[in-house]
Formats: structure tokens, sequence, C-alpha cells
């Protein structure tokens, strides 16, 4: 019968592990510090992140109490993108804000 073979078995779970494979995701986290101010954090939650003014503040109240918090979660690429854009901005306005990203 076609595809029962040694050679369809490999075919077979070829195409299975295609049809469930997914990418790594990274998550990205912000940093608390005592020095960038609460309206910049949410600044970079909403101009960044694409998050909501609300989830923004709750975000960067989370951080600010708990000392890290998840901005969000992506592909490596897009993940070390958000993480450059976060430095590069903090940079611009010299805040020592920090962004991690970690693997899931
Ligand atoms: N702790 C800062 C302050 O009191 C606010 C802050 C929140 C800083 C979140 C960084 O990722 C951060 N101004």
């Amino acid at each position: 019968m076609a595809g029962t073979g040694e050679k369809g078995q490999e075919k077979a779970a070829v195409l299975e592990r295609q049809k469930v494979a997914r990418p790594p995701m990274y998550r990205v986290f912000l940093l608390n510090d005592d020095y960038t101010t609460m309206d910049f954090v949410v600044h970079v939650l909403e101009s960044i992140f694409h998050k909501s003014a609300v989830e923004a503040t709750q975000i960067m109240l989370h951080v600010h109490k708990k000392g890290a918090g998840l901005a969000g979660v992506y592909t490596r690429d897009i993940a070390e993108t958000k993480v450059e854009a976060v430095r590069s901005l903090a940079r611009e306005r010299q805040f020592p804000l920090k962004c991690v990203m970690e693997k899931e």
C-alpha cells in the first residue's frame, strides 16, 4: 500500500513535524529602577508594545512594585527588535530603564 513502507513512514513523520512545529518564543521584560519616570515607562509600553493606556499603567505599576514585569512574548527576531527599541529610546531620553528577553 502507498505510504506505508519505510520511506512512506519517514515522509509521514516529516509532514507531522512540519504540521506541529512552532518557533521558540521569547518573553520580554522591563526591569524596575529608581530613576526612570513612570510616564516614560507607560509611553514605552504604549508605543513599542502596543498596550492600551490602562494595561500599560498596570504593567508599569507591577514592575515598580515587584521589580520586573512582562511586556510581551514574541519570536526571537521581534523580541530582539523590541529590546533594542526600548534601549535606544531610554538612552535617547537618558533613562537607565533595562529591558531583557528570555526564552520561554
Ligand atoms: N520605579 C520608578 C519610579 O518610581 C518607576 C519605574 C517603573 C521605573 C517601571 C522602571 O520599568 C520601570 N519612578
